[in-house]
């Protein structure tokens, strides 16, 4: 067969690189990056090379399959037909919402449903089929507190501002670690390039984190903090703005004094005191922010997966904001994206609070309820208890708190499904494993990270290979399952059938635009889907003009727009935001004093990782192990530990034994294990996984413990003992 150079977007992180490949048939000879790609310039990472490797994974399942025997060793995957699975997953889920109402089911929507112009088309609209309250997703165990500050702050909580990183005099990164996880929140490919250019430009990067991370190495300035005080810091630095009159705020931003009011308290001594960042250094970066030509402040993951994630995030916006930078070049901006989803309303403007779980009564946020009480709402008996779950794209077990008693709840529910690919830690309790196909042998437009990049661009990505004939895509899953389930439904509350629906005509004739309309979408295939949206953009596009330019079309800097592209009602920013100002007022009293004996533990991401998932590649994972407990040798010497000794590290939910390693990047008093690691659970089928030493830091995790406004996890200064078990 002859070679033929292709071009596709990697879908693994939000840096969504593209890609030049080299295949013959079915083949790939060689993978790189697109170096005249617009957006990522030629960036590639290791990771990369997974997409291989998970297209050829013999664990990576390609049929549906029905689980007999109970969850565990013993359990066995029978292969089913489609039609047969999707009408028992339908029969299932529409009968126990029959009998015990609507939220009976719940549903769990995974990370990579982001990546995944399918999932996005037609996966939502699943769930919103299925109509659970008892409905949850990665956002609250990542990026709910930037979603609900700019639901407050600008009136959408998808309207993000984003670094612009290109331009930018000044970069301060708090909670993120960009050389590992390529960006987040800002699709930044090539953040080791855009690094050396901001320095060749005489910019300066301040990095705000308790491990000397890969970014924090390569910063002019690196600031150590105590874990979960962020709030502390960036409301001193708000208060330095305000009390010594650096603040420039744009004419539509009201209620400053307000502001100013709520952060007197928080003085750079006291953020001292709590957060181990000298006063000193905090007056220094206000004023630096203040007067540099243009500067950004962008918190992530370390920052909002805290108990006071929320006030952290307003924080920095509030620093954007009040020094002029919002909107500026060079400081935060909004993207120009083809598609903008915020304008065509394909997600929905948010809200708070709306409805609150049944057993803690935690608030919704954007119509989600947060994953810590999962659990419990499987467990509790009483109206409203979850009978089923539905995850898509997930794993719950390894990425939620206090996964363990996760997964003993998962084994008591009436009936599980999951779209997945694979028998993970989450997946080994279905009943019925729905499997998409890969990353390769679908079409992609990112929806998501094209409204969260650093530079306006547009790719439309051809699936690499054909999909063999029997499978099947996200899109169509979610399609087979909505309809089929509508009908179910119909059959169920009319059970005359059409002769008696008719004879309802009167009551239901209302309702049937909606469903006919319902049924249009998703029969509407997502190319077609994006087609239109992409027509009706603004930037006169279309997928077969994306479809002639490889790589994409550059659709320039990001550019000014405020206040025009505000959602609040006024067209205004009101800095107050009452939720905000009351957390930030009941904050010192809600802080939990950790007691001395404890460490705080953190998380961390490795280049080579990809949150519980890809650990079936054998190129990713060999190599250093990199599962071990990272904690400063004061720590370990006054607790008589060696690198390499094994260790129990205990928190109030539970206990895991691993390895330590010594180094003086940890912050005294901070210890840090990655996420997505201990795939030794029962029934897990990952061949090469399930060799993979390491334990699941969210074992440790508690979801008692959640963020003050959100309810968002809690996954970051979490408070351990740490003891030696060498000698047991
Ligand atoms: N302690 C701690 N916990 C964390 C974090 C942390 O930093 N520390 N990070 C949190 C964050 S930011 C996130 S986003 C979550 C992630 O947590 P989750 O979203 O719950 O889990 P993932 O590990 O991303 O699992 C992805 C699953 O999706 C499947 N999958 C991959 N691609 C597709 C696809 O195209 N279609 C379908 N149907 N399935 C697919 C994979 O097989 C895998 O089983 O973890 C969170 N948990
Ligand atoms: N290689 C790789 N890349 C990834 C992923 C992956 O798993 N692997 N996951 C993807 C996903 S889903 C996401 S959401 C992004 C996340 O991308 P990032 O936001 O960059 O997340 P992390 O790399 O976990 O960095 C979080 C940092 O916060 C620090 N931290 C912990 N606690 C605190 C605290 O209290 N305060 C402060 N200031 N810092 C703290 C940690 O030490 C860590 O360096 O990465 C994406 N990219
Ligand atoms: S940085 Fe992210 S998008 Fe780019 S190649 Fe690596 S995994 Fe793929
Ligand atoms: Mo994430």
């Amino acid at each position: 067969m002859a070679e033929e150079t292709r071009y596709i977007t990697c879908v693994l992180c939000e840096a969504s690189c593209g890609l030049e490949v080299v295949v013959d048939g079915p083949q790939i000879r060689s993978m790189r990056g697109h170096a005249a790609d617009p957006l990522s310039r030629g960036h590639i990472c290791p990771k990369a090379i997974a997409l291989q490797d998970l297209h050829t994974d013999p664990d990576r399942l390609r049929t549906p399959v029905r689980r007999v025997g109970p969850p565990g060793e013993e359990a066995t995957w029978e292969p089913i037909s489609w039609e047969e699975a999707v009408d028992l997953v339908a029969a299932r889920l529409v009968a126990i919402q029959t009998e015990f109402g609507r939220d009976a089911v719940g549903v769990y929507l995974g990370n990579p449903n982001v990546h995944s112009l399918g999932a996005l088309t037609h996966g939502v609209n699943l769930v919103r089929t299925i109509k659970s309250r008892n409905s949850f997703s990665a956002t609250s165990l990542d990026q709910l507190p930037h979603q609900l500050t700019a639901w407050a702050l600008y009136g959408h909580q998808f309207l993000l501002p984003v670094p612009d990183i290109d331009r930018t005099d000044l970069l301060v990164l708090v909670g993120t670690n960009p050389m590992a996880s390529n960006g987040s929140m800002m699709t930044v490919p090539d953040f080791p390039g855009r690094r050396r250019e901001l320095k060749a430009r005489g910019g300066r990067l301040v990095v705000v984190d308790p491990r000397r991370t890969e970014t924090a190495r390569i910063a002019d300035t690196y600031l150590p903090i105590r874990p979960g005080t962020d709030a502390y810091v960036l409301l001193a630095i708000v208060n330095v703005l305000l009390t010594e009159d650096l603040a420039t705020p744009a004419l539509y931003v009201d209620r400053v004094a307000a502001v100013e009011e709520a952060v007197a308290a928080f003085t750079p001594q006291r953020a001292e005191e709590v957060s181990g960042i000298p006063a000193e250094a905090i007056v220094t970066l206000a004023r630096d922010l203040a007067a540099a030509p243009s500067a950004a402040v962008h918190a992530r993951m370390g920052a909002s997966t805290q108990a006071y994630g929320v006030i952290a995030q307003w924080a920095a916006q509030a620093i954007n904001i009040l020094t002029g930078n919002l909107d500026r070049p060079g400081g935060t901006m909004f993207t120009s994206p083809a598609v903008d989803v915020v304008g065509k309303g394909l997600m929905g403007t948010g809200h708070l609070g709306a409805w609150r779980s049944r057993v803690r009564g935690l608030p919704e946020f954007g119509g989600e309820l947060p994953v810590s009480v999962l659990a419990e709402e499987i467990t509790t008996p009483g109206e409203g208890q979850i009978r089923a779950l539905l995850t898509v794209a997930g794993n719950p077990v390894s990425s939620s708190p206090a996964g363990h008693r996760l997964a003993d709840a998962l084994a008591g529910l009436d009936f599980m499904v999951a779209i997945d690919f694979y028998v993970n830690e989450t997946t080994a309790y279905a009943d019925v494993i729905l499997p998409p196909t890969g990353p390769l042998e679908r079409d992609h437009y990112d929806l998501i990270f094209h409204t969260l990049a650093v530079r306006n661009t547009a790719r439309w990505s051809e699936a690499l290979f054909a999909r063999p004939e029997e499978a099947r895509h996200d899109w169509e899953i979610a399609r087979d399952l909505a309809l089929r389930i509508l009908a179910r439904r119909a059959d169920a509350e009319h059970p005359g059938g059409v002769k008696a629906l008719a004879a309802r005509a009167a009551s239901t004739v209302k309702d049937l635009p909606k469903t006919v309309e319902a049924q249009a979408r998703f029969r509407t295939p997502p190319k077609q889907q994006l087609d239109v949206l992409l027509r009706t953009g603004g930037h006169g596009l279309s997928v077969g003009r994306l479809a002639k330019t490889p790589g994409g079309v550059d659709l320039g800097p990001l550019e000014p727009q405020l206040p025009g592209r505000l959602r609040t009602p006024n067209q205004r920013i009101d800095l107050a935001v009452p939720v905000i100002l009351d957390a930030i007022a009941a904050l010192d009293a809600a802080r939990d004093e950790t007691p001395a004996a404890h460490l705080l533990l953190i998380g961390r991401r490795h280049q080579r990782d990809n949150n519980s998932w890809l650990h079936n590649s054998t190129r990713l994972t060999k190599g250093r192990p990199r599962h071990h407990l990272l904690i400063h040798p004061d720590d370990a010497v006054c607790r008589g530990l060696a690198d390499g000794d094994r260790v129990r590290v205990t928190s109030r939910a539970g206990s895991v034994e691993i390895e330590c390693a010594l180094t003086d990047d940890m912050m005294p008093g901070v210890v840090s294990l990655p996420h997505g690691y201990g795939h030794n659970r029962p029934g897990v089928r990952l061949r090469e996984a399930t060799a993979l030493p390491g334990v699941s830091m969210n074992d440790l995790a508690d979801p008692a413990h959640t963020e003050s406004v959100g309810a968002n996890a809690v996954l970051n200064g979490i408070p351990v003992t740490v003891d030696s078990i060498s000698g047991e």
